[in-house]
């Protein structure tokens, strides 16, 4: 029953912080679509993956005091990171790809090195606005009320011996690519594209960077890093084994059938990408889906505002398929979704606790009472089934047709048509009455059989979107393998005559919403320390004795010998450098303090620390709560200058 290949990817994600919602929505619609493909007799390669070089995170590891690669590890493959989620939501990927993977860099070194051959990447010089966080220049045409279009945040000036990729040339074939409509969905992506970034001129794009090391090295010149959106765009190819060793389905699944992208990196996909593709003489990806993003209050989420979603929370409390399925019941996949947890909550009540959940135990309940569990092949059919049965072997088609849109939610609204329409006959057929009359029971036997058929033809539908639960209901319903393959979703009649059913846990309990949202609440504040109360003991005259400065440290080494102690020598102002021990060395490496804007007190009487003397001590925000010492070093702004005190 193969149908061919289906190659479908995710971005592959920033391990800079732990992923929310939003990063679940885009990896949960991508493995719903992967399921679907299979469980149509595609042969799937689904890949997603995550995107570890670039300064961004070059930069968080040093704040954290640890080299790149363990920071990235820490995310990644560490206990409750990004693998473990993707474990937890039941994700089907094939292959998961590091961009640290050995076998990528390699190629990705061999990748740049043809580009450049071949005179499509050349050396220059970039002079341009940085953003940093996006890791992007821009033009000055480019930016928003003089900040980064994409992010919001402040840019700045930039200028770095740099290679180029010839993007311009690509200019008039990617636009023809994007105007031939199949290319870029949805529709309204194209536009934008167009308008906003190829009218106005394609500029070369600049493919590297000298200020940081955290990337791929340029093989041919030291001190070049590849940029990280070549390197991140490349893994799509990589993956399957282009120009490794690692694999060899190259050219069994490229050119991929869909990217599925969030809204802001269309540009890089469908403009970048294809343009790079063209470079290398490789086909082009049959599809970009740029999906919309999961706001908050119509904001997007993130850590500064303290707004973020975690997945694994909610999927703990209301259970990994309640969580895949309000997802994509709810927010249409192509615009953004505004996400609250009433939202989440009452879907769970109102579609699978109430009609799903209550469909499954009504019915199979039924059986077991009336019939002992097995149905007796006798049944009586009634006009009144006709339209049940019909729209049960029309829904997979409809179905069908909104799934290969990637319109999931509508997909899901066909399904759920069917289902409401089965509830409404449980009332129009009244069983109950019907179980009053040992004459009438071929007619109850065709209603419930009627009904299971129903549900095993939704269930089939669901699948793709909540795994675990439609095979626990397969099981109450009394499907088994041969009947709940997609071949047969069309089929009225499947299960055999004298079924028998299961009477089996509830699948989605409902949710009390007030107890709920106060849970959650509870889970979302921060515990936060607590501190000692403050007490009013200082004169103001006390206080004025400190004479605090503002010094510059000019160098800082350990103290041999000492696990604790850092040696300072700082200027303080007074032209004389002067010299302070402090025991903060497990808190900070001293090359990290050097040029940095402190403070000490300079008035106390001299102190001899491990024989060395130590005039003076260094300000430090301090807290201790449960035998954990937290300190962070007061540091100034640098334009204050050296000897300036602090009253
Ligand atoms: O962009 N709602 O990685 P990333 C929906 N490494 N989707 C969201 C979202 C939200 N609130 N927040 C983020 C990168 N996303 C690159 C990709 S691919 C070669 C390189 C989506 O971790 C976002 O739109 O910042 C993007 O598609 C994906 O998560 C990864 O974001």
């Amino acid at each position: 029953m193969e149908k061919g290949t289906f190659y479908i990817t995710t971005p592959i994600y920033y391990p800079s912080d732990k992923l929310h919602i939003g990063h679940t929505y885009c990896t949960v619609a991508t493995d719903t679509i992967a399921r679907y493909k299979r469980m149509c007799g595609y042969d799937v390669m689904f890949l997603t993956g995550t995107d570890e070089h670039g300064q961004k995170i070059e930069e968080k590891a040093k704040a954290a005091g640890v080299t790149p690669q363990e920071f990235v590890d820490n995310i990644v493959t560490a206990p409750g990171g990004i693998k473990d989620l993707w474990k937890l939501m039941n994700i089907s990927n094939d292959r998961f790809i590091r961009t640290t993977d050995d076998y990528h860099v390699e190629a990705v070194q061999r990748i740049f090195k043809k580009m450049y051959e071949k005179g499509d990447i050349y050396k220059g010089a970039y002079k341009g606005m940085y953003c940093t966080p996006c890791e992007s220049f821009w033009t000055e045409s480019q930016l928003v009320d003089g900040k980064c279009p994409d992010c919001g945040r402040e840019v700045h000036y930039a200028e770095e011996e740099a290679y180029f990729f010839k993007l311009s040339k690509y200019a008039k074939p990617v636009q023809e690519l994007l105007e031939g409509g199949e290319f870029l969905e949805p529709a309204s992506r194209v536009n934008e594209m167009i308008n906003n970034f190829i009218k106005p001129g394609l500029e070369d794009l600049c493919v590297s960077r000298t200020s940081f090391s955290w990337g791929i090295p340029v093989d041919f010149d030291p001190g070049h890093v590849v940029y990280v959106w070549v390197d991140a765009l490349f893994n799509y190819c990589t993956a399957l084994g282009l120009l490794n060793d690692k694999y060899s389905d190259f050219d069994k699944y490229w050119p991929a059938d869909v990217h599925i992208v969030g809204k802001e990196i269309v540009r890089f996909h469908s403009i970048i990408w294809p343009a790079m593709l063209m470079s290398m003489e490789l086909p082009l990806p049959k599809k970009v889906y740029g999906h919309g993003w999961l706001v908050i209050d119509g904001g997007k989420m993130s850590k500064s505002k303290g707004n973020v979603v975690d997945p694994y929370k909610l999927a703990d409390m209301f259970g990994v398929d309640a969580l895949r399925f309000f997802l994509l019941r709810t927010f249409p996949f192509g615009s953004d979704g505004n996400f609250s947890n009433e939202l989440l909550i009452s879907t769970i009540n109102t579609d699978l606790a109430n009609d799903l959940g209550n469909l499954v135990s009504r019915t199979t309940a039924m059986a077991v009472k009336y019939f002992g569990g097995t149905l007796p092949a006798e049944r009586e059919h009634d006009a009144l089934d006709d339209e049940l049965i019909s729209m049960a072997k029309d829904a997979r088609e409809k179905y069908a047709a909104q799934m290969d849109k990637f319109q999931l939610h509508l997909a899901l609204e066909e399904v759920f048509k069917l289902i409401q329409r089965a509830n409404k006959y449980i009332d129009e057929t009244a069983p109950w009455v019907l179980a009053k009359d040992e004459a009438k029971k071929p007619r109850l036997a065709a209603v419930i059989y009627n009904l299971l058929e129903t549900l095993r033809i939704a269930l089939i539908m669901l699948k793709p979107f909540i795994p675990e639960s439609c095979d626990k209901a397969f099981e109450q319903i009394g499907a088994d393998e041969a009947c709940i393959a997609w071949e047969t979703a069309a089929t009225f009649g499947v299960l055999p005559a004298s079924v028998t059913v299961v009477k089996g846990e509830t699948l989605f309990p409902r949710v009390d919403m007030a107890k709920a949202l106060v849970e959650l609440e509870k889970m979302n504040k921060p515990a936060g320390p607590v501190f000692p109360p403050v007490e009013p003991n200082v004169t103001i005259d006390d206080f004025a004795k400190c004479d605090m400065r503002v010094c510059k440290v000019l160098s800082c080494e350990a103290v041999k010998k000492s696990e604790k102690l850092l040696k300072f020598t700082l200027d303080d102002g007074s032209g004389t450098p002067r010299q302070i021990l402090s025991g903060i060395h497990k808190f900070y490496e001293p090359e990290q303090l050097v040029g940095k804007t402190v403070v000490a007190i300079l008035n106390l009487p001299n102190r001899k620390m491990m024989g060395q003397d130590s005039c003076g001590m260094l300000l430090s925000a301090v807290h201790e709560e449960n035998g954990k010492e937290e300190l962070h070093l007061l540091m100034l702004d640098d334009n204050i200058p050296a000897g300036f005190r602090l009253c």
